[in-house]
Formats: structure tokens, sequence, C-alpha cells
């Protein structure tokens, strides 16, 4: 089948308000890399394109946090991502900024160009504004409960536990970051992007022409946008940080980060096209090109619905391919989390790790959550490293070498006649570049890894099989045609392990003297070839021991170390929120406070941390919904007494009409509790 001409491979631009975690690598950046070396081994053209993203509220807030300027904070942390992304072998073709010059220019241009072509909706309308703080809250400068899932703790602009893109407006009980303060809604100008207007659109390119190939987790939630009915988007924000508006009456107005962020790939592409003098165009605006999308689930919606829609929009360029998100990779039971530190960092891994890289690039590869969230631990890190890097990769290979440099001194001997068993070992080995490449090129890298892997355990069972070790005084022919078949299966695991493990691939090749093959060449379908890939008479380089033992002790310092995160997470929960601002007797007596029972209790489906309730509140038998599933069941509920706000307005809560709201609290470990008041107490008495 005809391949595309070219390929422009993106990866998620990573916020500079922190380190990357092992997450990251997981979710966007391992299988990002695989793909695009893959790619550049099948001497395809190839532009890997990522960047830093350096606006946004998150962004202001870490400097806020850290009292130190915007431009401190994103100069800190792109310089050491970036490390990390060398440290690790992404090899992005060129890894840019949003703060670059070239950026604000194609951002501000993209955006001057849709609206004086008319494609977005100026509108004054109601948001969410921080009296005390005198600003604005939009996206992370508000949380509350979504709407949608009844998460506790979305954004104004995004729920990261859904994905749902949500206005601050929508947010129940909304909360200032800023200031912790309950926002009041103020009037301000913004410009929309008037989604609505292109559900034919999307119904027809994605709803009916990627119903196939699209991964059914990326599939299924845009769906289920699309069928929720899109609204128009603001895309700026009354924020001191960020790119102007560049329009007339927006002073003070910038870019909704979601709106410049992913024009940074086209950007970073732009910039990346200058210094390798060619042209940036084709890589975006050509039919034969194949745009892919690496991101993780909570940023589906913004390539796939509001990316796609600007670039529509705009008219010259393509759309992706494809998008083949990730879902979310956990650590030890528990979501990854920046705030908590309750992360294993790049730079971290690799003071305790050093050279280590391929061995967490194996297991974050063989553990992806490629189409659920999954769970590291360390316990899997040290098992896979042991009983699949170091028994059956590395021993395969250490064999091999150590043998041909004892029987030979390092010189790859001349085979004689292959006999059956050889010539159906070499076939094998020559089928592997296609069964590897056909998951690779349907994003299914775990499946490609584990068929790297069977190509190491036909070199270990060939050697098992054939024992040349025992043949070697009474028939050297023979032991010169196994050892010959042995050395073509370690140089296909060299050629074909480069996309996942770099660097144990750069050592195998000099160990086994083989080099890149020049830009542009294919050594991937060498292998494939019925031709000899290391010639005899090859001089091997030194033989080298490519993964060692982890031990339990190794282990036990990561696992303690996590021990005393969690304890100092439980410490830090001890501190108290500040007290909110004095109010009069007349404000608390609006509040309704009763004692009720839970009746009954029930899961709200595709919600997973909503329960229904039925609660007796002495008045009457009422529907609640609670944001609880996640750490109550609902047999655990039933019979509880609790606190109940009864003269809380309706709210829909996915369909539900919820009349009131069970009061909860956390415990030191950080886990929801019920306010409860005696068990005696009546059902209806007021709460003072
Ligand atoms: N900065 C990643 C995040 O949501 C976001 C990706 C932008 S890609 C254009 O953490
Ligand atoms: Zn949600």
């Amino acid at each position: 089948m005809q391949h595309p001409k070219r390929y422009t491979v993106t990866a998620a631009l990573p916020y500079t308000n922190g380190p990357i975690h092992i997450g990251h690598l997981a979710g966007v950046y391992v299988p990002s890399d695989i793909y695009a070396r893959y790619l550049r081994q099948m001497g395809r053209d190839v532009a890997f394109i990522c960047g830093s993203d350096e606006h946004g509220v998150a962004i202001s807030m870490k400097a806020k946090k850290e009292g130190i300027t915007p431009q401190e904070v994103i100069d800190k942390y792109n310089g050491i991502i970036k490390k990390s992304f060398d440290d690790f072998g992404i090899s992005f073709d060129n890894y840019s900024r949003t703060s670059a010059k070239i950026h604000h220019e194609t951002a501000s241009a993209f955006f001057k160009k849709l609206y004086d072509e008319g494609n977005f909706v100026e509108e004054v309308t109601e948001q969410l504004y921080d009296e005390k703080a005198q600003q604005f809250l939009a996206d992370r400068f508000v949380t509350g409960t979504c709407p949608k899932c009844g998460n506790p703790e979305a954004y104004g602009d995004q729920c990261e536990s859904c994905g749902s893109t949500l206005n601050a407006t929508d947010l129940i009980n909304p909360k200032s970051t800023v200031s912790g303060e309950t926002p009041v809604v103020r009037e301000t100008k913004h410009w929309f992007l008037p989604l609505n207007r292109y559900d034919d659109f999307l119904r027809d390119w994605i709803l009916k022409g990627h119903a196939k190939d699209w991964k059914p987790n990326v599939y299924g939630q845009v769906k289920s946008w699309i069928d929720g009915g899109l609204e128009p988007r603001a895309v700026t924000r009354d924020l001191d940080w960020g790119i102007d508006v560049p329009v007339p009456g927006a002073e003070g107005k910038k870019l909704y980060v979601w709106f410049d962020a992913p024009i940074g790939y086209i950007s970073s592409t732009k910039e990346w096209a200058q210094r390798e003098g060619k042209d940036w165009e084709p890589y975006w605006k050509s039919d034969d090109t194949k745009l892919v999308h690496f991101i993780g689930k909570d940023n589906i919606v913004f390539h796939c619905i509001i990316f796609p829609v600007m670039l529509k929009a705009e008219g010259s360029y393509i759309l992706p391919d494809n998008v083949p998100a990730n879902e979310f990779l956990n650590l030890e039971g528990n979501k990854l989390s920046t705030s908590k530190n309750w992360a294993v960092w790049l730079h971290e891994y690799l003071e305790d790790f050093p050279g280590q890289q391929d061995v967490l690039r194996y297991v974050l590869t063989a553990n992806a959550p490629e189409t659920k969230d999954n769970d590291f631990t360390w316990k899997d890190f040290q098992a896979r490293n042991n009983n699949e890097l170091v028994a059956i990769f590395g021993n395969f290979i250490n064999r091999v070498a150590v043998l041909t440099h004892k029987y030979y001194d390092g010189v790859v001997p001349e085979p004689n006649t292959f006999n059956d068993i050889d010539e159906q070992t070499l076939a094998e080995m020559r089928a592997y570049p296609d069964v590897i490449a056909s998951s690779i090129e349907r994003y299914r890298f775990r499946e490609a890894l584990g068929e790297l892997m069977n190509l190491a355990r036909l070199g270990n069972k060939y050697l098992a099989d054939e024992e040349p070790w025992k043949l070697v005084k009474e028939n050297p022919d023979r032991v010169k045609t196994q050892m010959f078949v042995a050395l073509q299966i370690a140089t296909a695991l060299a050629v074909l392990c480069e996309p996942f493990l770099p660097f144990t691939s750069r050592r195998l090749r000099q160990m086994l003297a083989i080099h890149p093959s020049p830009k542009g060449v294919s050594d991937w379908n060498e292998v494939a070839k019925p031709q000899t890939i290391l010639s005899s008479g090859t001089q091997l380089g030194a033989a080298e021991l490519l993964f060692t033992k982890i031990e339990d002790g190794d282990i036990q310092k990561q696992t303690d170390k996590l021990e005393a995160t969690k304890s100092a997470n439980k410490n830090d929960n001890k501190k108290v929120d500040a007290q909110k601002d004095l109010i009069q007797y007349d404000d608390f007596a609006k509040m309704d406070l009763r004692v009720g029972t839970i009746l009954e209790a029930e899961k709200m489906p595709k919600a997973n941390k909503l329960l229904v309730l039925k609660v007796d509140t002495g008045l009457d038998v009422r529907t609640i919904v609670s944001g609880i599933a996640e750490s109550f069941s609902p047999e655990e509920v039933i019979g509880k007494k609790v606190t109940v706000l009864v003269n809380l307005a309706p709210r829909n809560l996915r369909g539900v009409e919820s009349q009131g709201m069970i009061l909860m609290t956390n415990s030191p470990e950080g886990k929801l509790v019920f306010v409860n008041p005696d068990q005696d107490a009546a059902n209806g008495e007021t709460i003072n």
C-alpha cells in the first residue's frame, strides 16, 4: 500500500509549570517517539514536532506560588523539560516554545485571519469575577464541581476527570483559586469560536470518516461531545499573561491558551523548516501529508474538535489523520499528581537508575495505558527488567557475543550448509519487520514491543535447542553455521529495537559493528530480505552486558520515598484553609441545614464519581446527587445519618435533578468523609 509522502507527528506541548514525570512519558512522549523513530527507519520524511506550552493560567498560578514572574517560571521549566526529553531520547526534530516570537506572530496572524473572515462571534457575557483579587476567573483560576461527572476539582475550562470542556459559569460551587472566595459574575466581552456551526463537518469528518481507525477511547469521547451538542467556545481571556488579542477593542485580553497552544505545532514546524532550509507548508497543507497528534486523554476535545474546527475555519490546512490518545498512568494505585508530588520525576529517576532510560521506556511501553488507565508499580518495574530485559533480551545477546569472541575472537564465522531448522529460524526472523511494523502503524506499541521480545525468544530457543557449546569440539563446522544464524537474529534485534530502546540499539550496533544506515535509507527492511545482514568476517565490538538486575534494595528505596511523600501529604492535608471573610448571622440563617438519612443509593451510569441518593430529610424523601462514588459504595452509605442543605436550588446533573447537598469533608489522608449528626438525631431536625 502506498504510504504518505510525508508525516507531521506532534506531541502535546507540556506546560512549563513543573518537571515531567513517568505519566507524561507513558501517555505521550514514548509512544510518539516510537512512531517517529520507526518512520525514520523506514526512510519516511518525518517532522516530529513539540515545544513548551508557556501561556495560560497554569503558568501564572505557578509564578504566584513561587513568588517569581511567569517569564522566570517558563525559563526554569522549559530548560528542565527539554533536558528530560533529551535524556530519554525523545527525538523531536524541533522543540520550540510558545513564548517564542515566531509563535506569537503565527498565533496572532491565525486569530486575525479568522476574525477578519468573520469566523468569531463577539459577545458580552457573564464571567466569574473575584472581587477580592480584583480579577476575572478563567480556567485554573477557578475550580468547582463538574456538572457532567461531579468531579469536585474541575477547572473553569475543562474537567480532567471526564475530559469535558466547560464554561467557568457551569461549575457548581465555584471557588476562586486566587483568594478562595466564592466568585461573583461580571460582564465582559470575548470572542467565541462557534463550534455549533461545525456540527455537520465534525459528524462527517469524524463520526463517519474515522469510526474505524480512531481508538475507541478517543472516538467514544468525541462522539459523546458531538451528540451532547456543541456550543460556542470563548477563545480569548481577561488575563495578564499570554498572547495579545490582535483586534480593536481587545485591550487587556489574551488568546485562550488552548487557542494558541495547538498553533504552537505549526510555529514549531516553521522554526524547524527555517533551520533546515525546508518549506513548512507541505507539512501542514498538503493532502499527501499524514498529520498525527499524540496526546493524553484530557486533551482529546482540544485536538479532535476545537483545533480541527480552527484549521477548517482557516481553510488552508489539512486535518489530523489520527489522534491516538492514551489513557492515564497511575502510580502504585494512586493518580499521578504534580501538586501532591506523587510522581516518579524523570530527573530523579536518572539519579537512582543512571543510564537505564531504556528500562523505563520498556516498562512504560509494556504497561502503557493505551486503551484504559494503567498502574505503574516498582515491583512490576523490577520484574520486567529482571525477567524480560535481563533474562530474555540481554541473556541472548550476551551468549551470542561471548561465544563469538570465545570461538572466533569476535569475528563473524563463515557458515556452512543451513539445515531446515536454520532456514526456518531465519525465515521466522525475516517476518518480524512486517509484524512489528503492522502494530506500530496501528499505534499498538505494547503489542509491537511484545513482538520484539518474541524475536529475542526465537534467538534464545534456537541456541537452547542447538546447544553450540556442546558441539564446538566434535563438530566445529556446524557450530559456525549456528553462530552465524544467531548473529543474524542479534542484528535484527539491534535494528528493530531502536524505536523502543534507542540507547540499547546504539550499544548493540556498536557490539555488532553495524552502523545506522544513512538518513532516509531503510535498514528496517534490510532485516526482512533473504540476505545476510551481518556478513561473515566482520570484527565485532567488545561484548558488554546490555541490562543489569535490579535488586530488591533498589526498589525498597523507591517505595520508601513514596511512603515519605504519602505521610508528607497527610501533614500537608492538616494545613487548614484560611478562614473566610466574616459574615452576618442573617447570611448563615439563610441556609437550611437538616438531619437526614440515606434510604437508597445507586451509581450514576457513566459518571464514576457520582452516587444518586434517596434521602429522608424529615420534610420529604428527595433525590440528591453526590460526588462520593470514588470514596463510598452505594451499600456503604445506606442508613447513614447525614447533614443536608435542603434549600440549595435544584441542579441538573447528567439528567438527574439533585435537590440539595450532603455535607462532606476530608480525612487527614485526603479521603472524603461525611459530616454526620449523631445517629440519634431525628430526620428533619434543624441544624444550627
Ligand atoms: N499543555 C498539556 C496539558 O494539558 C497541554 C497540551 C497542549 S498541546 C497543544 O497538560
Ligand atoms: Zn467531569
